[in-house]
């Protein structure tokens, strides 16, 4: 054989075995940590997720949810920590859940930030989106796009909450995340840090009172029939859901399988979206109209009872202000401002 054809051979073996290779590189199962599983607009965003990546990569790549932050035992601020040491693979998380270890992400807890679900828009999808995603990556994580839990409403199974008067002394679960903590506190009631996991049974029992969470959140797990009979729709926070990949994982990924990862994360992220606000929104409000049809009983505050829990917030809004990064928290004012 000719010197040329035998480089020639050489080269083809070699890349075959590359290819070869690079296959074997990829894992026979990706875990994918979520708190909340099917039928939350959470872990269905997850599902899809999951689903899209198989049909679309032939099954070569294969996402495994695994619900109820059962990867961390059920430490939902343990999550991000652990995708970082590849403990976890891949997450569909909280930001708030993350806020321990990125302290950006405390942006969309800042009390009254975001009135609407434009708002919420103008931050995940605009520059703040973008500058989040980069205090991220910094920690070795591949955010990749966006899902929604959602606006957080408050609930107790005493009265009904129309003023800060009316939280004064509820015993009330917050997340693990000190920003919750110095809200309820400056609120007048008397905050405790509990896991998701730990939350449903002490409401069940009335060790706590009350709690905040999502409509369908409180949908899903049926807190009416936890005694979460009072309502307060004052949309104080929201929190976006983060597509994310450990570094690694992420970069022994081919760029075409990248691109294919990510674009099922939005498509997902689009189909949980759409769930996480259906029935809620000005021209369909027949989520709210189901949980009042089983008993609960809904406030919404009118503009100036709202002020009142703004005005009660105001401080622990500039302390976290300091603590996020000012400028970060000017430019996020400015994106809803302009929304
Ligand atoms: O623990 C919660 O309240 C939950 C399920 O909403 C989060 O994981 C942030």
């Amino acid at each position: 054989k000719s010197l040329p054809a035998l480089v020639m051979g050489a080269a083809l073996a070699l890349s075959a075995t590359a290819h070869t290779a690079h296959a074997a590189d990829y894992k026979s199962e990706y875990k994918v940590s979520t708190v909340l599983g099917k039928p939350f607009p959470w872990g269905e965003a997850a599902g899809k997720w999951a689903e899209l990546v198989a049909e679309r990569t032939d099954g070569r790549i294969n996402l495994k949810v695994y619900p109820n932050a059962q990867l961390v035992a059920g430490d939902q601020t343990k999550e991000f920590t652990a995708m970082r040491q590849g403990i976890i693979d891949m997450a569909v998380g909280s930001t708030i859940n993350w806020s321990p270890q990125v302290k950006e992400l405390n942006l969309f807890s800042l009390p009254f930030l975001m009135p609407d679900f434009a708002a919420m828009d103008a931050l995940t999808q605009g520059p703040v989106g973008e500058k989040i995603f980069e205090a991220i990556r910094k920690q070795g994580i591949e955010p990749i796009g966006w899902a929604e839990n959602g606006f957080r409403e408050v609930t107790n199974s005493k009265h009904p909450i129309t003023s800060p008067a009316d939280l004064d002394g509820l015993k009330m679960r917050v997340v693990g995340s000190p920003l919750y903590n110095d809200i309820f506190t400056a609120l007048g009631a008397n905050p405790t840090q509990m896991s998701w996991a730990d939350a449903k049974p002490a409401l069940t029992t009335g060790a706590v009172d009350g709690q905040e969470n999502p409509l369908t959140v409180y949908d899903v797990a049926q807190m009416e029939t936890a005694g979460q009979t009072y309502i307060t729709l004052w949309h104080y926070v929201a929190d976006p859901l983060i597509f994310a990949v450990n570094k690694r994982v992420w970069n022994s990924f081919s760029d075409e399988d990248k691109a294919i990862v990510k674009q099922a994360a939005d498509d997902a992220g689009a189909y949980g979206i759409a769930l996480a606000r259906k029935g809620m929104t000005d021209d369909d409000q027949s989520l709210i109209k189901a949980l009042e049809a089983r008993g609960a009983k809904i406030t919404t505050l009118t503009p100036e009872q709202r002020q009142k829990f703004v005005d009660a917030t105001r401080d622990v809004y500039n302390k976290w202000k300091e603590r996020i990064g000012p400028d970060l928290v000017d430019m996020a004012e400015k994106s809803i401002a302009n929304r």
